[in-house]
């Protein structure tokens, strides 16, 4: 076969399912073709390659890119005074209603240029490059108007065209009321759907529907509107559902036949179930589990037993889950949620492609696949969940390319 590029001396974990554990392949080869897979197996196997730049990888792991489902990467300036006012005894519900949490980052988002939230976002970027990421979702959310959550989804796709990454935006209107909405919370829902949504959508800067379903944010109702007007729109939907409370968010989500149900620490045997029909993924964030020293932790064996997909991801936000390393957020879901290190890795790559709607291009290593790898530097896949802090990153490939 004619290809670009043959990886040779290496192993490959395909994170195919139902073949060996993390789809392991030892002493294989890759060959890429036109910017996709185009052969993948053991070196024995390999058929002649004609025209393809060798690269000989010294026995390391290719897995591929991991794929981060999760993030709100765009935002103005930090919030690292709250994290102090935490630590001294506030908790996160009394600063947001006191008129802190989303509230502050939203002043300072407003406040940026555009150029300012694309330097900062790709500062956080490196942090997730540097642990193999070649897929992002970036949340809007911190602008709560018009112009600034216009603003930081333009950001968001000129990460997609300069950063180097696979970029899934998702429009987060309903994340928090802004305070200029604080006496009439109804006027700024329609405004977020009837106005915000459709501009965005219409400038052709959303690809999924997103929303922040909490007591301290919006009600199942709010969300249910959102989420018909997506629908109407042709967008698909995700939620952020039953962190702090059981707020019904996880049949909600079902119930809209979304993408994912994120979070989901309190979501209750009915709405697992309902999630599992309705083949809902459920997105698990230990970022925000540890930065917050929640203690009830997401019900992954009742996941399991339903057969709910779970994937893993970093939340990367200034309030909850200041992460911007996924081999972190695979440490996490392992010790802390008791995920097997193949669920957790599954979880980064197979997945949150699926999360993402995007499993037909990335999330596995199989023929006809983008060429989106990342190449380690460990001699067994569970190493990537193990270290907590070691690079264990040596390349990247994004659509064949290196990166
Ligand atoms: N994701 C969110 O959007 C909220 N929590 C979470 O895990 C709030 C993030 C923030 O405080 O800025
Ligand atoms: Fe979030």
């Amino acid at each position: 076969m004619k290809a670009d590029c043959l990886l040779i001396d290496c192993h490959v974990a395909t994170l195919v399912e139902g073949a060996a554990l993390y789809g392991a392949i030892t002493d294989a080869a890759v060959v890429i073709a036109n910017g996709r897979i185009a052969w993948v197996g053991s070196r024995a196997d390999l058929p002649a390659v004609e025209g393809a730049q060798v690269e000989r990888l010294d026995g390391r792991w290719i897995t591929p890119g991991l794929i981060d489902c999760h993030t709100h990467l765009v935002f103005g300036g930090d919030r690292s005074a709250e994290f102090e006012q935490r630590l001294g005894g506030a908790n996160y519900e009394q600063i947001a209603r006191a008129g802190g949490g989303i509230v502050s980052s939203v002043k300072a988002t407003r406040a940026a240029s555009e150029d300012d939230l694309f330097a900062s976002a790709m500062g956080r970027l490196a942090g997730l490059k540097a642990t193999g990421v070649t897929t992002v979702e970036i949340k809007s959310g911190y602008g709560l108007d018009r112009e600034t959550e216009l603003k930081m989804l333009r950001v968001a796709r000129r990460i997609g065209r300069e950063g180097g990454v696979r970029v899934r935006t998702s429009y987060l209107g309903l994340h928090a009321v802004p305070p200029e909405y604080r006496d009439d919370r109804a006027a700024y829902v329609d405004l977020a759907i009837d106005d915000i949504l459709p501009a965005a959508h219409a400038e052709g800067l959303v690809d999924a529907v997103d929303a922040y379903c909490e007591p301290i944010a919006f009600s199942t109702e709010e969300v249910s509107r959102l989420f018909d007007r997506a629908r109407a729109l042709g967008l698909p939907v995700k939620l952020h559902a039953d962190q702090l409370s059981n707020g019904g968010g996880a049949a909600l989500a079902a119930r809209h036949r979304a993408l994912s149900a994120d979070h989901i620490e309190h979501a209750t045997e009915e709405g697992v179930a309902a999630m599992a029909t309705a083949g809902v993924v459920a997105v698990l964030l230990p970022g925000a589990y540890l930065m917050l020293r929640e203690t009830q932790a997401p019900p992954v064996d009742l996941l399991r037993r339903h057969g709910v997909r779970m994937a893993v991801a970093t939340d990367c936000n200034p309030g909850t889950s200041p992460v911007a390393s996924m081999t972190a957020a695979l440490n996490l879901a392992c010790v802390q949620f008791r995920l097997t290190p193949e669920e957790a890795l599954a979880g980064a790559t197979r997945e949150a492609a699926r999360a993402l709607g995007m499993l037909d291009q990335v999330g596995t290593l199989e023929p006809g696949k983008a060429a989106d790898l990342a190449i380690w530097d460990i001699s067994r896949p569970a190493e990537l969940c193990y270290w907590l802090g070691k690079p264990l990153h040596h390349a990247t490939y994004v659509d064949g390319r290196l990166a």
